[in-house]
């Protein structure tokens, strides 16, 4: 017997959290119904697969409440002021997102969470930590929102020993009991403003990463926000704030000190000593973003007491996701960059800094960001832009304002051969010594499926370049 059983279930989407959650409370005796706004091939599909299993699927509608339900599970892109969400608080029935679920069912008696958390960086964040706890020989994964549903990984079995958990601000949102074993909150910059409604409420919902942490609360010491807060948590008793710093590290901190990655956090005799932990050279890229990323991951991994080597040995073994910053070919003497997975101003403003002279391709759902700050800090460096995507016109206005100079291509079309004319287009304002890169500052789905297809759109572009004159017909 468990608190699911015959319990009535409504989970709002059947995306990856959505499918896992049903699966998972059916399974538990739960009478499952999931909502789904949309009534498209793939939909069907799933709701014909999830038939069989019992579960049932409403296509095309989920803004009212289904009959007698008594908890629903959201998925996290769900608007918390969606009217399926209304309609439940109006009856009193509870929304909690598939992360709290996950936790309810096995967060204290599964393995422990290491959470990350923060606008840029988590993703790769959780993967070098789940390299370094591989490194230690601990069974492990990373999940959450990287893509592997984190109820199955609670239920996997044989279970794990500890998890690396990626969790987004709509996760940690939907997640009010979830107590990691440690957190860690990055960097928060201005990022999904439209759905959490305020900067404010942004940073309090990456904030609860650090709610009841037993060991540490991991932070950035270069963004006073992730410290304020550790501050303002509720955590156990001895748990310690552990900053990370590209400088070199006071006490409680990791840092680095002449190319050595550095420990005066979990050492006994840091009052006088550090602990090399890896080399800069060991970091892949070593590019200073990145290297502030392997801290936090160093960071959380020694507060699970993984030995130094491990670090050392996860970091080298660790190579980067694709679409960040990722050199995809010269052609004519111009570098095309890939950085597609820079959805917001804080990632591009970061790729924007690391090159001389840049004909930008930029734009998509600005989801709420405005661009003067990016703008005003990289017109110098501007050759030209080329502006795509839904919410263009805001970073025309942003452009017009504060790079009166710099020419722009305003791209209408949004069909399949978009990228590769902005790539024609901006191969046409590049000179021999220029980078032509995509750091978009928006999310993608106005026009690809998501950030992976938006930069294989462009690499193929670009490779369509080398090989002959890019396609432009309209
Ligand atoms: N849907 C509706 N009505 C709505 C919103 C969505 O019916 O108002 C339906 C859609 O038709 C779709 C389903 O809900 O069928 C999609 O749900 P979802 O958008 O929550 O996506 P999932 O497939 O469940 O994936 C989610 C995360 N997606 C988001 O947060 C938007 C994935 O993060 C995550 O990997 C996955 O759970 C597993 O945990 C992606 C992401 O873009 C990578 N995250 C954002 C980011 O990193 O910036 C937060």
């Amino acid at each position: 017997m468990n608190g699911y059983d015959g319990l009535r279930v409504t989970v709002a989407g059947l995306g990856v959290s959505g499918i896992s959650t049903a699966r998972a409370l059916a399974r538990l005796g739960a009478r499952v119904t999931v909502v789904d706004g949309g009534d498209g091939e793939r939909q069907r599909a799933r709701a014909a697969e999830l038939a069989g299993e019992g579960i049932e699927v409403v296509l095309g509608g989920g803004e009212t409440l289904h009959g007698n339900t008594e908890l629903v599970v959201t998925s996290p892109g769900w608007r918390p002021d969606s009217p399926l969400f209304t309609a439940a608080a109006a009856i009193n029935v509870e929304v909690v997102g598939d992360v709290e679920i996950a936790w309810r069912l096995r967060g204290e008696t599964g393995p422990p969470w290491l959470a990350v958390t923060g606008t840029n960086g988590k993703t790769t964040t959780v993967r070098m930590l789940a390299a370094i706890l591989e490194a230690a020989g601990l069974r492990t994964a990373a999940v959450g929102n990287i893509g592997t549903p984190i109820i199955d990984a609670v239920l996997a079995d044989p279970p794990y020993d500890v998890l690396a958990v990626e969790l987004s601000s709509y996760q940690l949102h939907w997640a009010p009991s979830v107590r990691p074993h440690s957190g860690a909150v990055l960097n928060v910059a201005p990022d999904h403003l439209d759905w959490h409604g305020s900067m404010k409420a942004y940073a309090a919902a990456k904030g609860r990463v650090y709610e009841g942490n037993r060991v540490a609360c991991v932070y950035n010491a270069a963004d006073q926000a992730t410290e304020q807060l550790v501050t303002r948590a509720d955590v156990a008793e001895g748990c310690r704030a552990i900053g990370f710093t590209l400088g070199p590290p006071g006490l409680s901190e990791l840092g680095v000190v002449d190319g050595v990655l550095a420990d005066r956090a979990f050492v006994a005799d840091r009052r006088s000593r550090a602990q090399e932990l890896a080399t800069v050279a060991d970091v892949n890229p070593p590019a200073p973003h990145n290297i502030a990323n392997a801290l936090a991951a160093a960071a959380l991994a020694r507060a699970y007491g993984v030995p130094p080597g491990a670090v050392r040995d996860g970091l080298r073994g660790f190579s980067p996701d694709p679409h960040r910053i990722e050199h995809v070919a010269d052609v004519a003497g111009v570098a095309y960059v890939d950085d597609s997975k820079a959805t917001n101003t804080h990632a591009t403003e970061a790729s924007l800094a690391a090159y001389p002279s840049i004909v930008w391709i930029a734009g998509g759902l600005a989801k709420g960001a405005t661009f003067d700050d990016l703008v005003r800090g990289a017109a110098a460096r501007l050759r030209g832009a080329v502006l795509i995507g839904a919410d263009r016109h805001l970073i025309a206005e942003a452009l017009a304002r504060h790079a009166p100079d710099v020419p722009v291509v305003d791209l209408e079309r949004t069909d399949t051969g978009a990228m590769a004319a902005a790539v024609t287009e901006a191969t046409r304002l590049a000179h021999p010594g220029d980078t032509i890169l995509m750091a978009p500052a928006c999310a993608s789905m106005d026009m690809f499926t998501n950030y992976n297809e938006r930069g294989d759109a462009f690499a193929a572009a670009v490779h369509g370049l080398a090989d002959g004159p890019a396609h432009t017909e309209q």
